[in-house]
């Protein structure tokens, strides 16, 4: 008797946990997903480039590595008051230009004499690598380092092993003495040595020391982490994929052709085609990074002082890089003293107050919500979890299921003009079709469609007065998985950045 009664425990706890674990059957991954590192830069969204070193002083854009060391001499160098900007404006990374393709080191690299070591600033014994680590470190934001493989000072360069290994080399000090570095900038630029040869980069030994010395840091650009969005002007397009086919090009690490593929936007197409066959495909994660200057250069120039871009512009960007599922990545020259410009400063932080008094008030939050199809008619994936305002909850529809909808009731009619949703990206990329639609009273209207979501896409649309919104899934490479619907209202500042998408 007693031990049936033992057995029956034991089946109906098994029962129990299966029947658990069937409500929890959450969605399977949809390769390919984004690593643990890539999905937490995907969260920046936003960070910045110090385009800063030799070119700073002499005006140009691209030194010929044939400058004195002498003319590198900063008057009032204040690292912190870099990343203090850089705090202030919401970005959370700072990526420093170590060495630019003039080969002038801004830290005192002991295998060539072309460096802070030989300038005036702090009489030779400055390290501007040293102090912009120590401020980010101290304000709790990411460190990033570029360092150009192109080095126009290097005897070495063009001698093919050689530079490679001192090349290596500088990777090594830079990875190992400067504490947790989140991003390596590698550029593709390449040239010919003195001895009239052309340099061959061995780039797989470049990502055995980063994978060594930083294991955690993500390679950008010739780099299997994260790729270049393919212009300079920190736009990516309005169908913008993280997954990514895994072509030849990247195989064979042939940079400048993988990178003309996103110049022309043939990559996208490609990715598109291989994502919506049915051919077994070989895939990567594979996420875009919008890079653009404040100003017209990327180094510092006084006659650019009164060329910073306009808010209108910035905010421009901002929605077709961060709101087009990329990571901006804003280049703010320091100046000759060694210090952000004043005009730079108060741009950005216009922009950050826009952006916050925009983002400020979600009005789908926490608003009643039904859809055409939840997952297992659960609540753990009801279309509420999209509107929770929270990134470990989604709204997923059942298996088979690619096309799908959700409707907010607002309560009362409200004006907005600003649409954000948020796929669960840690199970993959899956929505390529899209609307919103608003209730007029007698019927829905579109107020903005698209293509991809990703991680993070926003649609501007002229202001729309509605009680009843609705997110119309209309083609997904699986059951989509909508982390977040969020709706907003264009802060007023005077102008607009245009209320539409294109
Ligand atoms: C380019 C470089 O040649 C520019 O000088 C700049 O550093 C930009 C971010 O990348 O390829």
């Amino acid at each position: 008797m007693k031990c049936r009664k033992i057995k029956l425990a034991v089946i109906s706890f098994i029962l129990a946990s299966a029947a658990a674990i069937a409500a929890n059957d959450a969605p399977a991954p949809l390769d390919p997903i984004p690593s643990p590192e890539q999905l937490a830069w995907q969260k920046l969204e936003y960070i910045a480039f110090a385009h800063f070193g030799m070119n700073t002083f002499t005006g140009r854009e691209w030194g010929d590595g044939a400058e004195d060391p002498a003319l590198f001499n900063p008057t009032r160098f204040d690292a912190r008051q870099w990343v203090k900007t850089v705090k202030d404006a919401g970005m959370k990374m700072l990526i420093l230009t170590a060495k630019h393709h003039d080969g002038f080191c801004l830290w005192p690299s002991r295998y060539t004499e072309h460096s802070v070591k030989n300038s005036p600033w702090k009489d030779g014994k400055g390290d501007v690598v040293r102090e912009v680590a120590d401020a980010c470190k101290e304000a709790g934001v990411k460190l990033g380092i570029y360092c150009s493989p192109w080095d126009r000072h290097e005897r070495t360069y063009g001698d093919s092993p050689a530079y490679n290994e001192f090349f290596r080399n500088q990777l090594r000090e830079l990875l190992s003495n400067y504490g947790d570095v989140a991003e390596v900038w590698f550029d593709g630029a390449c040239g010919e040595g003195p001895n009239g040869k052309k340099q061959v980069y061995d780039w797989d030994s470049y990502y055995a020391v980063v994978r060594e010395l930083q294991p955690h840091a993500l390679i950008f650009g010739c780099g299997p982490d994260i790729r270049w969005v393919g212009n300079e002007s920190g736009v990516a397009r309005e169908m913008e994929w993280s997954a990514l086919p895994l072509t030849d090009d990247v195989v064979n690490r042939r940079w400048g052709e993988h990178q003309r593929t996103f110049v022309d936007g043939s990559g996208v197409e490609h990715a598109f085609q291989a994502l919506t066959s049915s051919a077994p495909q070989k895939m990567m994660w594979y996420p875009a990074e919008c890079d653009v200057s404040i100003r017209p250069g990327w180094f510092y120039h006084s006659d650019q002082d009164d060329k910073v871009k306009s808010l209108s512009q910035l905010l421009d960007i901002y929605y077709k890089s961060v709101g087009r599922n990329g990571v901006l990545l804003l280049n703010l020259p320091p100046d000759k003293r060694g210090l952000i410009h004043e005009n730079d400063v108060r741009r950005l932080l216009e922009l950050r107050r826009v952006l916050d008094e925009t983002f400020k008030t979600n009005f789908a939050l926490n608003k009643s919500a039904q859809a055409s199809n939840v997952r297992q008619k659960s609540e753990l994936f009801s279309p509420q979890q999209a509107l929770d305002g929270r990134s470990d909850t989604y709204w997923a529809a059942d298996d088979g299921v690619t096309a799908a909808s959700l409707e907010v009731d607002l309560g009362e009619e409200i004006e907005f003009d600003r649409s954000l949703i948020q796929e669960h990206i840690a199970l993959g990329q899956r929505v390529y079709a899209y609307s919103i639609e608003v209730w007029n009273g007698a019927g829905w209207s579109q107020v903005a469609e698209g293509t991809t979501i990703g991680y993070k896409k926003i649609n501007r649309f002229s202001p729309a007065t509605a009680s009843k919104v609705r997110l119309n899934i209309k083609k997904s490479r699986g059951c989509p998985i909508i982390e977040s619907f969020e709706l907003y209202k264009e802060a007023d500042w005077g102008e607009t950045s245009g209320g539409k998408d294109k």
